[in-house]
């Protein structure tokens, strides 16, 4: 037997069997080490799996190419193993606990044959903090393993953590053959256990981000009476150096790490806002003694969208990604820098492509379509403490108060700018009604409208009805729950240009937000909600065409009743489980409409 650096028996125990399933050639503990995570680097740089990048220019930085149908999370071949299907409910594809374990055992086995598996001791939130989970992921990726070294905490601290509290949640993963048909991402919230097997891709094997900090988590939170959500959490510090936090779960690749370290326009940086980043895609929060909600951000790192960051969208991205960042899937110049659509400077007159072809812009396909230099759903993985906004409350083991709960989708009509909910429950409705438009982050139809209630459709880990049953209870535990306000900057016109400039622009609307959160401002009554009169929203050094914010700012009786039959449809799906206060909302709501005269 190994000499292993821990006496868990649970943990020896499991990392013998899941060795003996997958027979590795050798195990190696990660230790969290700078030394050790060098020679990963060198012997990634070896094998293929890592280019390293011009040091000079990108220090520490590489580059990391995936198979071409490895590119994003593949939501059909995800489960949630529960031994009653309901408990999973019809928001989830479900297995049978029985079935899916044998199916992936066969992949599993052997598939490790002639290659390491690394043991990858982790903690999701500061090490020793009440609020934290630890995890410990086995996978024979050692692209997984340096990623994991970026986006959580891991090794001998978090082992000496474990010598005290012996639970874990096992987390199993090997590329195998990165075999689509032969890829499975099982989730069994019942065992504290999650199996990945046949992808190398981030939200498929980074086992800490979404299987463990949202689904398993958010299992888990329901019964311990927290929330793990898949939220940003930013402060912002106000002109008398007071500093508020909201939280907002926007879908992917609809804007929250953009929003979360957003730097302040012109017109209201004299005023002397600052932003505090916390985090980018994921919130634990729970009630305080205090009697409202705090927050951490379980991550260290952050797993952000290439295309189209550059220093006018995102300039703390492009100050962060210089260094000790890796790059997946964008394309390679030929100084060994990188580049990707929408990326800073000139378009480069040739490349490497995310595929590993020789590139030149404009090239077109056998089925004329233009190729892309970057995928779009290219990534780069990067730490929180790189970023110059980075908030000083990160390590802080109690979090931040949230103030406001932000709610938002990518649309292109009906949704206005921002409105608030008239309560809690009211709120939870609108989180709940969530649409959006599909993005590069899925599989699937681009542009297509889905429901995605508080963006946790895919982060869910059971019946979603149990979910919104989960939130409104939370409401009832708050002495002082944050407000809850609903944002779209993607509304267009009728060519498809987008109304509002957004990016930086949208603290233009955090400022409103805030303002009624400390009842500093009035606001018009709607159907909907809450709106801001235009006059309320500070429009220094912001020039928008005519009649554009009353646009903006504008509830289409018409189209909110069309969006009603689509949420009927989607509240039809949960049948009977549905909490009737969400019915209530609705029928409310379309009561309000019908009454409207606009
Ligand atoms: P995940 O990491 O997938 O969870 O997504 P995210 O919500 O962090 O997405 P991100 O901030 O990376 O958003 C990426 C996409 O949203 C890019 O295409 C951006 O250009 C676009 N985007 C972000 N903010 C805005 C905005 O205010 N207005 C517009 N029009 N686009 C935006
Ligand atoms: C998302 O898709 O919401 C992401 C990227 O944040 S991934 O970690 O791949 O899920
Ligand atoms: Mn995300």
């Amino acid at each position: 037997m190994e000499k292993f650096p821990t006496t868990n028996k649970k943990l020896i125990e499991w990392v013998n069997k899941m060795a003996k399933l997958c027979s590795p050639e050798r195990i190696v503990w990660i230790d969290g080490s700078g030394g050790q995570k060098l020679s990963l680097e060198r012997e990634s740089v070896d094998s293929g799996e890592l280019i390293r990048l011009n040091q000079e220019k990108l220090p520490g930085c590489f580059l990391h190419r995936t198979a071409h149908d490895d590119v994003s999370r593949t939501e059909h071949l995800t489960f949630i193993c529960t031994k009653k299907k309901g408990d999973a409910g019809p928001n989830n594809n479900w297995m049978r606990p029985f079935t899916a374990y044998k199916k992936a055992r066969e992949i599993f086995r052997g598939s490790m044959k002639g290659r390491t598996m690394y043991v990858i001791p982790f903690s999701m939130g500061p090490v020793g903090s009440p609020f934290s989970k630890i995890g410990v992921e086995l996978t024979d990726s050692r692209y997984v393993v340096l990623n994991m070294l970026i986006m959580t905490r891991c090794g001998q601290a978090v082992l000496r953590q474990m010598e005290r509290d012996d639970d874990f949640t096992r987390c199993l993963h090997s590329k195998a053959q990165l075999d689509i048909n032969k890829r499975l991402i099982l989730h069994f919230p019942e065992d504290n256990t999650i199996w990945s097997v046949g992808s190398g891709y981030g939200g498929n094997v980074l086992l800490g981000k979404k299987c463990l900090s949202l689904r398993i988590a958010s299992f888990v939170a329901r019964k311990e009476k927290w929330l793990a959500e898949h939220m940003l959490i930013m402060g912002i510090e106000e002109p008398n150096g007071h500093v508020e936090y909201i939280a907002a779960a926007f879908p992917s690749a609809c804007g929250k790490t953009n929003l979360a370290m957003l730097v302040p326009p012109e017109g209201l940086k004299k005023k002397g806002y600052r932003i505090w980043t916390v985090g980018d895609d994921i919130s634990w929060m729970r009630v305080d003694s205090d009697g409202s909600l705090w927050a951490i951000n379980p991550e260290t790192g952050f797993f952000g969208v290439a295309p189209g960051t550059n220093s006018k969208t995102n300039p703390n991205m492009v100050e962060t990604i210089k260094k000790d960042t890796i790059y997946t899937n964008v394309l390679l110049k030929p100084d060994n820098t990188v580049w990707w659509e929408g990326a800073d400077g000139e378009v480069p007159a040739q490349g490497i492509d995310w595929k590993g072809n020789p590139w030149k812009p404009h090239a077109r396909d056998a089925e004329d379509m233009v190729i892309k230099g970057a995928h779009a759903n290219a990534r780069f993985t990067a730490p929180i403490m790189n970023c110059p906004s980075a908030s000083f409350r990160l390590e802080q083991h109690h979090g931040v108060p949230i103030s406001a709960i932000v709610f938002g989708g990518r649309r292109q009509h009906v949704a206005p700018l921002v409105y608030e909910s008239f309560n809690w429950q009211h709120g939870v409705f609108a989180g709940a009604t969530m649409g959006s438009e599909l993005t590069a982050a899925q599989v699937g139809k681009l542009g297509q409208v889905r429901r995605d209630p508080m963006a946790m459709l895919p982060f869910c880990g059971y019946n979603m009805a149990d979910y919104f049953r989960h939130w409104l209870a939370m409401g009832r535990l708050m002495a002082k729950p944050p407000k809850i306000f609903h944002v779209n900057w993607f509304m267009a016109d009728d060519q498809g240009k987008f109304l509002w400039p957004g990016f930086c622009e949208n603290l233009r609307i955090l400022e409103w937000i805030l303002d009624r959160c400390n009842n500093k401002v009035n606001a018009m009554q709607t159907p909907i909600g809450y709106l801001p009169y235009p006059f309320d929203i500070d429009m220094t050094g912001l020039n928008l065409s005519a009649g554009a914010l009353e646009k903006l700012l504008k509830v289409d009786k018409e189209e909110w009743l069309a969006e009603l039959k689509g949420i009927n449809k989607f509240f039809g799906g949960f049948r009977k489980d549905l909490p009737k206060e969400l019915w209530d909302e609705y029928n409310a709501l379309l009561g309000r409409l019908k009454k409207y005269v606009q």
